[in-house]
């Protein structure tokens, strides 16, 4: 079996993008082990400020963004790095020729009840004589040369792409590397599963509420197939699932939500996640469009997600 290290130079990826991606994924091994020691470490719990999403921060959301923050900015080949935990960009080295988006950690309520959380990533390739700045991370998903994640779970894996279909690797904790385990992710056209949170049901739209009623109502509705349910309350792990055996994840837009935006980010969570299951055969939207055509408005934008089993998608959107 091959290290990720082997899968790279053997691969067309740029030396360059092979550099970010190393850096990346090395420092989510060491967020792996740090989340293995838990509350023997003292990093479970609040950190006792907001951040710029206006959530509580875990001190591993703290942690695991200046582990990530410090290597990447470390590195020659990253001009500038943007993060769910920070306000702002933050500029690295102009010569660079990457741009990396990252959720340090994904998931963040389920830190301290010992649940799946992840490290989420996309990379996009810009150069310039001058610093870069939010405009320069401001490009639809179309325009990402890499994506993936990092799931702590169970074991520890990396799902990535670079544009030429999905692979999966797991960490072997002896050797602190990440073998290939799987080379061709697909994604099947249809599914009897869904994820979503059900708790924000009356906040949907109708026509989300009707889709929902008869996934619900299985054999006896119009469906005329069951469907089971599944919600980790971690996307990474929601996702995870889909790649490994299908299904379709929803968080729509709902009236809780200021001008009925969603909840996921579009730069940290949905770009990322949308090139992963498109990869795989997958589809992903929003209510209105393919998400990886967005143009960015900021990078702290949030949108509706529909993603995964093609025909599913196709379906729910039909509603
Ligand atoms: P963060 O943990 O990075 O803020 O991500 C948001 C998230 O936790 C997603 O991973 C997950 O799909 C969703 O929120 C869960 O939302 P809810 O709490 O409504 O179930």
């Amino acid at each position: 079996m091959q290290t990720l290290t082997q899968v790279l130079k053997a691969s067309t990826t740029p030396s360059a993008l092979q550099d970010v991606l190393m850096t990346t994924t090395n420092t989510c091994i060491d967020i792996c082990n740090a989340l293995h020691k838990g509350s023997l470490a003292g990093i479970l719990g609040v950190a006792g400020n907001e951040n710029v999403q206006g959530e509580e921060q875990k001190k591993l959301d703290i942690i695991s963004n200046d582990m990530l923050k410090t290597a990447l900015l470390a590195c020659p080949e990253v001009r500038a790095v943007a993060s769910e935990e920070e306000d702002d960009i933050v500029p690295a080295n102009t010569a660079g020729e990457y741009l990396i988006a990252f959720d340090p950690l994904d998931g963040s309520s389920n830190i301290d009840i010992n649940a799946m959380v992840g490290t989420i990533f996309s990379i996009y390739h810009d150069t310039g004589s001058d610093a870069a700045t939010e405009q320069s991370f401001l490009k639809p998903g179309t325009e990402q040369v890499a994506a993936g994640y990092v799931l702590y779970g169970p074991s520890c894996m990396l799902v990535l792409t670079t544009g030429q279909g999905v692979q999966m690797f797991t960490l072997d904790p002896e050797k602190n590397e990440f073998i290939q385990t799987q080379s061709k992710v697909e994604v099947p056209a249809d599914t009897q599963e869904f994820a979503i949170n059900m708790s924000n049901q009356r906040f949907w739209s109708a026509a989300m509420q009707t889709y929902v009623n008869d996934l619900v109502a299985g054999a006896t509705g119009t469906r005329e197939k069951d469907f089971n349910m599944r919600w980790v309350a971690a996307m990474v792990g929601d996702v995870h699932r889909i790649l490994c055996r299908g299904g379709i994840f929803i968080y729509p837009w709902d009236s809780k939500s200021p001008n009925r935006a969603g909840k996921l980010r579009l730069m940290y969570e949905a770009n990322p996640m949308a090139m992963l299951i498109e990869q795989s055969g997958g589809k992903a939207h929003t209510h209105s469009q393919r998400i990886l055509d967005i143009q960015p408005e900021g990078i702290h934008q949030r949108v509706a997600v529909i993603l995964g089993a093609a025909n599913e998608v196709d379906k729910c959107l039909s509603y």
